[in-house]
């Protein structure tokens, strides 16, 4: 049976064009949502922290995590992610402040994601992930990792909680810890 060239040829140029199509509309999705929408991929400074020691010494030791006011008054939460606990499990930061969260992982790659905002970082080993940001609203804010390390996924969360900057209250070495409920 013969095969007209043309139509072959003009089946062909309609796929074509519809691939394109489908690549530019998803480039294009892409695009709006980092600019757009700010809903940006994996950020890490590339500040690195060996993961094989942060908890024995540096900044990331036990002692040092959670909010701290530092002596330039910038407004710090240190945290630690760690199969499969957020530790601490709850931060504390002022409203309508800007916050730093630096986030380190002794083990596995872990995600920090907090609802209702753009904050939305991966947490490698080795590297520093520092987010910058603002909460508008005060309330517990749900932080859960949202990168898949191990069986223990599922129940690794924390909470961020916004307070009235009149409520935050630092105590006399400018750290801050999530009430008691
Ligand atoms: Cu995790």
């Amino acid at each position: 049976m013969a095969i007209d060239e043309h139509s072959v040829a003009r089946s062909e140029r309609r796929w074509a064009t519809a691939m394109i199509t489908a690549s530019a509309t998803l480039l294009a999705a892409i695009v709006y949502a980092s600019l757009g929408a700010h809903i940006t991929p994996p950020s890490n400074s590339l500040e690195t922290v060996d993961p094989a020691t942060l908890h024995v010494a540096g900044e990331f030791v036990e002692a040092n995590l959670g909010t701290k006011v530092e002596s330039g008054g910038e407004v710090v939460a240190r945290i630690v992610t760690a199969q499969f606990a957020f530790q601490p499990a709850c931060v504390v930061v002022p409203q309508d402040t800007p916050v730093t969260f630096r986030i380190a992982s002794p083990d596995v790659i872990h995600g920090v994601m907090i609802l209702g905002t753009n904050v939305n970082s991966m947490v490698v080993p080795g590297y520093v992930s520092r987010v910058r940001t603002r909460f508008q609203d005060t309330g517990d804010m749900l932080m859960p990792c949202h990168e898949f390390c191990g069986l223990g996924h599922s129940q690794m969360l924390a909470h961020v909680r916004v307070v009235a900057k009149a409520d935050f209250k630092p105590d006399a070495n400018g750290r801050a810890t999530c009430a008691p409920e």
